[in-house]
């Protein structure tokens, strides 16, 4: 099969400037060429016009709106990655979304769902649970799991085309930032939420098992959303967020070749790269090397 790489450059969902070069950075790391090693042909839609966020207005709000910031540029962006994402799949091409900030996950999930029911499986230091009343933070890139469940405000929001997931096909692995009303909608909901005690417990490759069956069971493929944040600081210093005890190398690695063996990824987004809070672009390289894995690169 053949990738369809499409870059969505925000940084509207989160405080810290600098993830709109994620797609660049992640480019430069040596994607096409990664890819290609580990035998999938690429081709680059390139990256969706996005307004620099200094010229938008952050606290322009409906009521509906809550406390969310920069909703209504998200709405906008989310609206054409959803589009071309829908489109890359009936062109029979594996979308592969560069972002940005996790947010542009309600347009990449809300278009690979638009015509198929799909799983998820959400790499994450966070549940991105969050509606526009929970948020402690305003911030969008915590909300978008919610929003594409269709979570209380959520509910009926035509971009985000809720719900896109249904709650018994989400899994959550690698968190260790929940906030409050986030911890009861887990609580209360059939989300499979594993956390970094669970893979400390069980193991890594224990935990992804049970999570591709999650998202596979009754549905027509998955779709693999990778926050850079799931891996520990140390390997991946260039995120906005970073939080101590997040798994290694090559537990990541290990993961991401579960996903290949077990081939019902449908669609792939690494986000949250942010190279002016990196070293020497490693975050990007680790991005790029961990979607190489996940598209069937072996060692042998
Ligand atoms: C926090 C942080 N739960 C919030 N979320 C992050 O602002 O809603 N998500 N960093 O990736
Ligand atoms: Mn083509
Ligand atoms: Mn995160
Ligand atoms: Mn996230």
């Amino acid at each position: 099969r053949s990738i369809r790489v499409i870059g969505a450059p925000t940084d509207y969902g989160q405080d810290r400037r600098g993830v709109d070069m994620g797609p660049s950075a992640i480019r430069y790391g040596g994607l096409s060429d990664r890819l290609a090693e580990a035998g999938v042909a690429t081709e680059d839609a390139g990256d969706l016009l996005v307004p620099r966020a200094e010229e938008r207005d952050p606290d322009y709000r409906t009521p509906s709106q809550g406390k969310a910031r920069f909703l209504r540029e998200t709405e906008d962006v989310c609206t054409r990655l959803r589009g071309e994402v829908r489109e890359s799949l009936a062109d029979g091409h594996t979308p592969l979304v560069l972002g940005g900030d996790h947010s542009i996950a309600i347009g990449t999930v809300a278009g690979a769902a638009a015509d198929a029911d799909i799983g998820a499986i959400w790499f994450d230091a966070h549940a991105d649970l969050n509606t526009p009343t929970t948020t402690p933070s305003g911030n969008v890139h915590g909300m978008p799991l919610a929003a594409l469940l269709g979570v209380d405000e959520w509910a009926g929001v035509d971009w985000a085309n809720a719900p896109s997931l249904s709650r018994e096909n989400v899994a959550i692995v690698g968190l260790r930032s929940v906030d409050d009303d986030e911890r009861d909608l887990i609580a209360e909901s059939e989300i499979s939420a594993y956390t970094m005690s669970d893979i400390d417990r069980r193991g890594l490759a224990d935990v992804v098992s049970d999570a591709l069956d999650v998202a596979t069971d009754g549905t027509d493929g998955y779709h693999v959303s990778l926050d850079l944040d799931w891996l520990d600081p140390t390997i991946a210093p260039g995120v906005g967020t970073p939080v101590r005890g997040g798994v290694t190398y090559r537990e990541a690695h290990h993961s991401m070749e579960q996903v290949a063996e077990d081939g019902g990824m449908r669609s792939m987004e690494l986000v949250e790269v942010n190279p002016t809070l990196d070293q020497h672009n490693e975050t990007a390289e680790l991005a790029v090397e961990l979607a190489a894995s996940a598209f069937g690169k072996r060692i042998l």
